[in-house]
């Protein structure tokens, strides 16, 4: 994926036995996490339509006409499996909340522990998502929607990952196009500060709140991920989201009211993160 920023550094890398809830809290630059011996190394096709069963995937289909497309699991496999498969075909979002995928699609412990979506009804099921994507997809510039944070594990596949700081998240808004600028298009701003990666099968990427990024996936993936917001994160979260309502790109979730609600059980130093992040 060729860039058009002139500093770009390679995304540090962490063994997963550093990675602890007060990491999340103090991250500072994207992080590949490795070594995490507990997923599988394998799903076959055959495997994934075990496990999603009924699931109904939700599809953001790029390729033809940027619209939502509901699949059953068992159409979507068939097609995304298949050799000349669109690349348009690529689940990165759908939430898979039941207990049942633990055994498959485990979250790591320190996301879980630092995750403040995990304290409210309205957001628990971010926790974890199914990634599935077919061979030449891309994902243009984006934030994650209400300014959390994002991470991603592959079980197979690789992906090239380009970030920018959250704290350029403004700057590179193109009001013009209504969109984040697009290196590919040219319109990046010259010298932007970037991180880049290759995700490789075994690694996590975690992508700090409000980091803007964009993602290219060369061969067939499996994997899974989910959103955070961790404390240290969330004046990060609560400014994005409020950039978002500016420019009318908000979806329904009141994050002020989620945070109150997930402060409500939190040490006093979480409460007052939050209070400070809402004033
Ligand atoms: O893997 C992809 O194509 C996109 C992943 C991503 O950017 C995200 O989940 O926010």
């Amino acid at each position: 994926m060729p860039t058009h920023a002139s500093h770009t550094s390679p995304v540090p890398r962490l063994d997963h036995q550093a990675l602890t809830a007060e990491t999340l809290d103090g991250l500072t630059t994207p992080i590949v996490v490795t070594g995490w011996p507990l997923p599988p190394r394998h799903l076959a096709t055959d495997a994934l339509q075990h496990w999603l069963r009924d699931q109904v995937l939700w599809v953001y289909a790029r390729n033809s006409g940027d619209t939502w497309q509901e699949w059953s699991a068992a159409d979507f496999l068939a097609a995304w499996a298949a050799p000349d498969a669109d690349p348009g075909l690529n689940v990165v979002d759908v939430y898979l909340p039941d207990g049942r995928f633990d055994a498959v699609f485990p979250v790591h412990p320190a996301l879980d522990a630092a995750n403040l979506l995990n304290a409210d009804p309205r957001t628990a099921h971010y926790r974890r998502s199914v990634v599935l994507t077919a061979p030449g997809a891309y994902t243009p510039m984006h934030v994650d929607s209400y300014g959390c944070g994002g991470w991603m594990y592959l079980i197979s596949g690789e992906k090239h990952w380009e970030l920018a700081d959250a704290a350029l998240g403004a700057d590179l808004w193109d009001a013009t196009t209504q969109d984040y600028a697009d290196p590919r298009a040219g319109n990046w701003p010259d010298g932007t500060p970037t991180w880049t990666a290759t995700l490789r099968a075994g690694e996590m990427m975690i992508c700090p709140p409000g980091f803007v990024h964009r993602v290219a996936t060369p061969v067939r993936c499996v994997g899974f991920g989910g959103a955070f917001l961790p404390a240290g994160h969330v004046a990060r979260g609560v400014e994005v989201w409020r950039r978002e309502q500016v420019l009318g790109q908000a979806g329904s979730l009141d994050l002020a009211d989620v945070l109150t609600h997930a402060g409500s059980n939190a040490t006093p130093a979480v409460q007052a993160a939050i209070a400070a992040a809402l004033r």
